[in-house]
């Protein structure tokens, strides 16, 4: 009978303890919120700049002084537009429906500097509509930028903030209520000094209650309820590192933070991962003296790996031009990025590599997690460590030169400092120089370099806040469209 209770006792201890080695790591510092993990599985979000400037020559910022008469598309198709990021892999798209000129793309009850004043279908058209049907009818999301900075408005003799915070906040709520779900909206931070906390408190109440899934872009005095920040630069090129955590108070004074808004901080108090905008032309409107001057599919792979592949996400401008369509070369271009995207992550070589870690979890959390292609499944380290050493034996050399990696940003940022190298015969070891004391990783991480060509390779993290949990690790080899 004693025997039999020992025996017992031992076996609860064992299942206990292996019960609790098979627990998910728990979380660390702050974490992302249900909106900014969809945010971040987007990877790509298309910017279109349209409006009064699009027909003035050389003006990006108009002075809110010009005709609304302009304004006259000759062929608009919102469905050209969806189609172009349905070729281009790209699921939401962000219209600016009022820039700083304050000219509005839609019939606004609250303004008469808008279409219905246009010469555009008689003035009964609403580019916001056409925008978001033909969006929500090819199944891509439709976003609205509504500019916080209104020159037009400002010319008024009536003008003061206290009117403008109400007149916006009646545009937000006809854009958050009549043109069905929106999925970002973005208070752009130029000429929006004026613009207090408590201005941003009433707008944030009514995003966030029509609309509760649409994710913030946020700055200055709206951080507090931003879900994602500015990049510090409009060339769309993320920090290296890049921390979604940032310290929310510090970054008001932009100018002053832009290596921090670049980079992140490791220790900042809240997580408001990095948008990174770009124009794919020098300009953010179309202007038809830039059609030679669009970012090529390469130069556009680049600023994909520096932005996505830097725990970012990439905005990207495709200005719709004077008939109201994207222009063929822009659609080319970002076509042959998906193109490449795809090509270059369709083999993770490492597919079928035998792995194997130093301080593996245990349970379900098994080192060729890493490699077995599942959204769900991850690779985690035990509890009280933060390095580990995780070796890939492929079964032949491979050639390769670009990787990738992905932690679970669920359990927040965990890894602060990791290295890969490689081998031939798993004996001797080379890191590869630029994946030498790495950082941050987060949502995804890409490095590129010179091929190699190896049969082992290993990924040291030599430092973190928590034991490592990392999703997908891979070696590919480049698309051969920008090699
Ligand atoms: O002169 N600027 O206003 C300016 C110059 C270069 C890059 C950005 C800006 S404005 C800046 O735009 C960002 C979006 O690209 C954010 O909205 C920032 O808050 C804003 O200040």
């Amino acid at each position: 009978m004693m025997m039999k209770n020992w025996k017992t006792l031992f076996a609860f201890v064992f299942f206990t303890l292996s019960v609790s080695a098979q627990q998910a790591p728990k979380p660390v510092g702050v974490t992302p919120n249900s909106r900014q993990i969809d945010w971040y599985n987007q990877e790509i979000i298309a910017f279109f700049h349209f409006g009064l400037n699009t027909f003035e020559e050389f003006v990006n910022e108009g002075d809110g002084k010009t005709t609304t008469a302009l304004f006259n598309p000759t062929a608009l198709d919102c469905n050209q537009w969806a189609r172009t990021l349905k070729a281009a892999g790209i699921p939401n798209g962000i219209l600016t429906a009022k820039h700083a000129d304050g000219f509005c793309l839609w019939p606004s009850e609250y303004t008469d500097y808008c279409v219905k004043n246009s010469s555009w279908k008689g003035g009964k058209g609403d580019v916001v509509k056409e925008f978001a049907d033909a969006f929500n009818n090819n199944g891509v999301r439709a976003s609205v930028y509504l500019g916080p900075h209104d020159r037009h408005e400002h010319l008024s003799p009536l003008y003061n903030t206290t009117d403008y915070r109400d007149y916006y906040a009646h545009q937000l709520t006809e854009l958050m209520s009549n043109y069905g779900p929106m999925w970002e909206t973005w208070w752009d931070g130029a000429g929006a000094d004026e613009l207090t906390t408590p201005i941003y408190t009433k707008w944030a109440e009514i995003v966030r209650r029509l609309q509760p899934q649409c994710v913030i872009f946020g700055t200055k005095n709206s951080y507090r309820f931003a879900d994602v920040r500015w990049n510090g630069n409009e060339t769309g090129i993320a920090g290296d590192p890049c921390w979604s955590t940032i310290d929310s108070l510090s970054i008001r004074d932009e100018w002053k933070h832009i290596k921090e808004l670049n980079e992140g901080q490791l220790e900042g108090n809240a997580y408001i991962p990095a948008e990174s905008d770009v124009s794919i032309r020098p300009s953010w409107f179309y202007h038809a003296e830039e059609d030679n001057m669009v970012k090529s599919t390469k130069e556009l792979w680049d600023i994909y790996c520096k932005s996505v592949g830097r725990n970012s996400v990439l905005l990207l401008n495709l200005p719709p031009d004077r008939k109201g369509l994207i222009h063929p070369i822009d659609s080319a271009n970002v076509v042959g990025l998906r193109k490449v995207i795809n090509e270059t992550f369709k083999t993770n070589l490492l597919e079928g590599a035998s792995v194997t870690s130093r301080n593996p979890r245990g349970g379900i959390y098994k080192a060729s997690n890493m490699i077995d292609k599942s959204s769900k499944t991850y690779y985690a380290s035990k509890d009280n460590v933060t390095t580990d050493e995780i070796t890939f034996r492929m079964k032949s050399p491979k050639t390769f030169d670009c990787l990738m990696i992905q932690e679970v940003i669920e359990l927040g940022h965990r890894t602060t400092e990791w290295s890969v190298d490689y081998s031939s015969d798993g004996k001797s070891w080379i890191t590869i120089p630029e994946a030498t004391n790495k950082q941050s990783i987060g949502h995804k991480w890409i490095l590129r370099f010179s091929p190699i060509t190896a049969k082992y390779v290993r990924l040291r993290i030599t430092k973190g806040k928590a034991c490592p949990a990392i999703h997908t690790f891979g070696v590919y080899k480049q698309s051969s469209l920008v090699n």
